[in-house]
């Protein structure tokens, strides 16, 4: 497994809540790199504004990669949700995904997430169509879309892993799977280690954060359970810490690597 960490794309001055690590997206670099994680899983609002030379050559210079390209942004700050009812709203949402898939392949990284960016509430078959239809330009550039069951209070589409699988494999598109959210899993699932292994087939990503949404470590989630459970089923894609920046993004970004990465060493040698 490798483990990464939500932080902004370059260009964007507003606070959001889930990135971590504070300063220029060189600073927030070179500390996510020294915290201990492998990657970074970027946060970002409009594709062409980003230049991709720039944040590849930061990224390398710090021995990190790409873990996934964050969509969360889509729906909270441009507006755009692809289960918008109206038609040319829905279009654009559409292009936007193309144009995060076209990113997410230029920056080297297989993941482009489905979390809130679907939209809080909407029809699932057409949702469903619109990922199929957009599994298709996923599988030209090598892209897994990776659709996040969302807890009850965040969306109505999606709650649990059992109604992504069911998408997923109605979709039936080797470009698209599964993300499993500790945050979201804590609200919905009825047991850690039986969802992960069920789910084994269609998982290719986890988001990590405590049961009050705080970095792993502050809240009541057992991560040694968590982990182990993603090991025995053979996981070996990104655990992705994506919690709130609490009590401050630098804080709460080394608190959860001191949490996570000790379990993780520990996992690896077994
Ligand atoms: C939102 O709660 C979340 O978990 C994000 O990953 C969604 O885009
Ligand atoms: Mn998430």
């Amino acid at each position: 497994m490798k483990f990464a960490v939500t932080t902004l794309s370059p260009l964007i001055e507003e606070s959001v809540s889930i990135s971590l690590f504070e300063g220029t997206f060189e600073e927030r670099t070179r500390k996510i790199s020294d915290a201990g994680y492998d990657g970074v899983e970027l946060l970002v609002r409009d594709p062409s504004k980003l230049n991709l030379q720039q944040i590849l050559f930061t990224i390398r210079k710090y021995s990190l990669t790409v873990a996934a390209i964050g969509s969360g942004l889509q729906s909270s700050m441009e507006g755009l949700t692809l289960s918008a009812s109206e038609s040319s709203q829905r279009q654009k949402a559409i292009q936007r995904a193309r144009e995060l898939i076209s990113l997410g392949a230029q920056l080297g990284t297989k993941i482009v997430t489905i979390g809130s960016f679907r939209g809080k509430s909407g029809d699932l078959t057409l949702l469903t169509d619109t990922l199929a239809s957009l599994a298709k330009d996923a599988e030209g550039f090598s892209i897994i879309l990776a659709i996040e069951p969302l807890n009850r209070y965040e969306s109505s589409l999606i709650n649990t892993a059992k109604e992504a699988v069911n998408v997923i494999n109605a979709i039936g598109s080797p470009n698209v799977g599964l993300l499993l959210d500790t945050f979201h899993m804590n609200i919905e699932e009825a047991s850690w280690s039986e969802t992960i292994k069920e789910t084994k087939s269609s998982l290719v990503h986890v988001h990590l954060g405590d049961s009050n949404r705080l970095a792993p470590g502050l809240g009541h989630i057992d991560f040694e359970t968590v982990l182990t459970s993603l090991a025995k089923i053979g996981y070996s894609g990104w655990v992705s810490s994506e919690h709130l920046a609490l009590p401050n993004p630098d804080k709460a970004g080394i608190f959860g690597a001191q949490t996570i990465r000790p379990i993780l060493n520990q996992i690896q040698c077994l």
